[in-house]
């Protein structure tokens, strides 16, 4: 607590140009955080060496993405914004929480799986050890709620067991914290392979619509998105395709997806 709010904190990675799955499944939910929690957010940039990096490139996307927090709405005189880098604590925690984590856990982690097909040339200690950092960014600020994309789910779930197993050992250390996941657009999904989610470091630039994009670009992307072969717009499992933009469109317009699936049924019939 301080000030008589609970604390949140969230971070994201310096490793590309923000999507729209970063903006609405993260960004965008923190910007209406401020009035209930005291807020942390963190360009990750530790983080973003776990995979090869060229310094100078980094220092610009670092500090790129730290000005796209403050145009996508957060206010640096309300929400604490720095460069998790400049604070030499998060790695000292990483080691100690490191010395309380097992190889069995981190060997479960989902993104370590992808990340590690993706760099088979350099499956490095730090993409092994990432959650303990991340647990390490959370706990250091003793957070209550970390806003993050449902991919992020199973690292907060070792966030929190990381932080029981030091508690039981030695009292009450850390604050357990909560997923806040939001509940529209938690998980954008590619446009060219809508089983897939949409990722910043995706090499098919037409799978990801990036916040800088042009609007020519951004309508041409949407144009190819792929979807199915019939022409019905229905939400549903097995049409991932049609799901995908219904979710983008439902939470780019603040709708839920009845309404948006009404919208477009409305539509067909008039053109
Ligand atoms: P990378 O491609 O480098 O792995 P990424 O696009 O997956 O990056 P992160 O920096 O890992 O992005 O994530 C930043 C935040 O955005 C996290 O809270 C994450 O849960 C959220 N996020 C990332 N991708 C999506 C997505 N497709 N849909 C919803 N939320 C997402
Ligand atoms: N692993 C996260 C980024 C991240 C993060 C955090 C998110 C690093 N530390 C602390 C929330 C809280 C990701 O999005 N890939």
């Amino acid at each position: 607590m301080i000030d008589g709010k609970k604390t949140l904190f969230s971070g994201m990675q310096a490793t590309g140009n923000l999507t729209i799955g970063n903006y609405l499944g993260a960004l965008k939910n923190w910007i209406t955080l401020d009035e209930e929690y005291q807020c942390f957010y963190s360009v990750v940039d530790l983080h973003s060496i776990t995979v090869r990096q060229d310094p100078a490139e980094l220092r610009k996307r670092a500090r790129a993405l730290l000005t796209l927090y403050i145009a996508a709405g957060l206010d640096p005189a309300k929400n604490c914004i720095y460069y998790q880098s400049h604070v030499s604590a998060h790695a000292e925690l990483s080691w100690i929480l490191n010395c309380f984590t097992y190889m069995g856990e981190l060997n479960r982690m989902t993104q370590f799986k992808d990340k590690s097909a993706k760099h088979a040339d350099n499956i490095n200690a730090g993409l092994f050890t990432y959650p303990v950092l991340m647990a390490a960014d959370i706990l250091l600020f003793q957070a209550d709620v970390v806003p993050v994309g449902i991919d992020q789910k199973q690292h907060l779930e070792i966030t929190r067991d990381i932080a029981e197993r030091f508690n039981n050992i030695y009292g009450d250390v850390f604050t357990i914290p909560e997923p806040y996941i939001g509940k529209v657009g938690a998980k954008i999904m590619s446009l060219q392979e809508p089983d897939k989610k949409m990722s910043k470091s995706d090499e098919n630039l037409n799978a990801s619509i990036y916040l800088m994009d042009d609007p020519d670009s951004i309508i041409r992307k949407f144009k190819r998105a792929v979807t199915d072969s019939d022409n019905q717009i229905i939400y549903s499992e097995d049409k991932p395709g049609i799901r995908n933009l219904i979710d983008i469109y439902s939470s780019v317009m603040n709708l839920t997806t009845d309404e948006v699936v009404k919208e477009f049924d409305q539509r067909q019939i008039i053109y």
